[in-house]
């Protein structure tokens, strides 16, 4: 972790909101978290089994495309390798999708990452943090509750999915809902890479 800002961005100590369309009402009994793509054997998990897989506690800084950051932000949650745990990924998968809820749609949303960078404590999907009074918290619904991924900060926040559905498991990079707008496949804020 480094408190250095990146280029073009400004520190705050509030945690903003941002998101596209609808905050996803919570619903235990239709949620699904999906492992899918180039996988030996898909896995779909409810939020029960989910919350039975080991927890990681770890601070992570956020940095926004919209130009504010967020440092030592400290969160609980389940390691994205806990999932890789659970299934067989075929031969030369390097790059995911996790995906996350928009409009009602459980793959609305969704954001490219490559696995190789995903396997860190960094790297997590996360359900508490510990507010400005460090006491912890459940996440609030709009910013993703019950379950939203946080990358890690070499990578612009957009790569971080509220309301998260599942992850896809891919040999080649693919665009998602930002990048296919133009915004940057890598994403690395230290690089300044906003747009494509
Ligand atoms: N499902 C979903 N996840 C999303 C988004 C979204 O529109 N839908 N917006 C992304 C963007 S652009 C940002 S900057 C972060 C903001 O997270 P926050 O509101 O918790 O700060 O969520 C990301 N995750
Ligand atoms: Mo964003």
């Amino acid at each position: 972790m480094t408190n250095k800002l990146p280029p073009g961005q400004f520190e705050t100590q509030k945690w903003p909101i941002l998101h596209q369309g609808d905050v996803y009402p919570f619903n235990e009994s239709t949620w699904k978290f999906k492992l899918f793509g180039e996988v030996k054997k898909e896995l779909e998990l409810s939020y029960q089994e989910v919350m039975e897989l080991p927890k990681t506690i770890s601070s992570i800084d956020m940095h926004c495309v919209t130009t504010w950051s967020k440092f030592g932000n400290s969160f609980e949650g389940i390691a994205f390798r806990e999932f890789l745990n659970l299934i067989h990924i075929n031969d030369g998968v390097k790059y995911v999708k996790i995906y996350g809820y928009y409009n009602g749609d459980p793959f609305g949303y969704s954001a490219n990452l490559p696995l190789n960078a995903l396997l860190g404590d960094d790297s997590l999907f996360v359900y508490k943090w510990k507010d400005e009074q460090r006491n912890w918290q459940e996440i609030t619904p709009k910013h993703g509750y019950p379950l939203r991924f946080i990358p890690p900060a070499a990578f612009y926040l957009w790569k971080g999915s509220k309301w998260v559905s599942g992850i896809r498991f891919m040999k080649e990079d693919e665009e998602g809902f930002w990048e296919e707008l133009g915004y940057s496949m890598t994403a690395n804020p230290f690089k300044e890479e906003r747009y494509r």
